[in-house]
């Protein structure tokens, strides 16, 4: 398989994760398509023109990062740590994937984008952080991470992973990422620091966004 990444995005990092943890480099080969996806080789690939994107076969890819975690983790070996096959387990963790796609991630954009030269409202970002305040952050804290320092689980699974690495976005704003709950701190860096292959990809995004010095950085939430 080919897993075609943007190396310090958010989206690709939990794809990558797995393939690491797994310890799967031999069997899904990792490709930075950095400035390929609008190219019409890639198009032809996935119209939709995002990475990731996974390559499965010469005639079949599949791309949404949520959709390419459950594939990864439920072909390679080893995956069903990650994805344990328990109806009711896997019920859980694909919603709070949904919740991470629907809710959690629509908030970022505004708070982050800027450091990719995108526009931005920086009204809508201090809109959005007081919406990841007081709506998201309890979910994520008072639902999910009740009782386990994971997502519903003692170990970190595909839905930590689609969670913690957006959560490095805030940092684009110094001032927002201060006003994130300590507890939400925690957890962002304990699933960061399960993956440990994953560190470089992770450091990338918390590199760029710490240096955003551009306009909005000192921002208050
Ligand atoms: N919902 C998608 C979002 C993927 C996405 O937006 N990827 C962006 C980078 S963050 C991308 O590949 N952009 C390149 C392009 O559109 O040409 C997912 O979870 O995979």
């Amino acid at each position: 398989m080919k897993l075609h990444t943007l190396p310090p995005s958010a989206n690709s990092h939990g794809c990558i994760a797995v393939v690491k943890h797994l310890k799967a480099e031999d069997k899904v080969e990792i490709i930075n398509a950095y400035g390929k996806t609008r190219t019409p080789e890639f198009l032809a690939i996935n119209p939709c023109h995002t990475c990731p994107t996974l390559e499965i076969n010469d005639d079949v890819a599949v791309w949404e990062s949520n959709a390419i975690m459950r594939h990864l983790a439920t072909t390679l070996e080893g995956g069903e740590d990650l994805y344990p096959k328990d109806p009711i387990m896997r019920a859980k963790i694909d919603m709070v994937l949904d919740w991470r796609q629907t809710s959690l991630y629509k908030n970022i954009p505004d708070i982050a984008y800027c450091v990719f030269g995108m526009p931005v409202s920086h009204e809508a970002a201090k809109k959005n952080m007081k919406e990841l305040l007081d709506e998201h952050f309890p979910i994520l804290l008072d639902v999910y991470l009740k009782d386990t320092p994971f997502v519903y689980s003692d170990k970190p699974t595909i839905a930590d992973l689609g969670i913690a690495p957006v959560l490095t976005f805030i940092k684009v704003r110094s001032k927002f990422w201060d006003a994130v709950p300590d507890k939400v701190k925690e957890y962002h860096s304990r699933v960061l620091e399960a993956f440990p292959g994953a560190k470089e990809n992770f450091d990338m995004l918390d590199g760029m966004a710490t240096g955003y010095d551009g306009e909005g950085a000192d921002a208050e939430p």
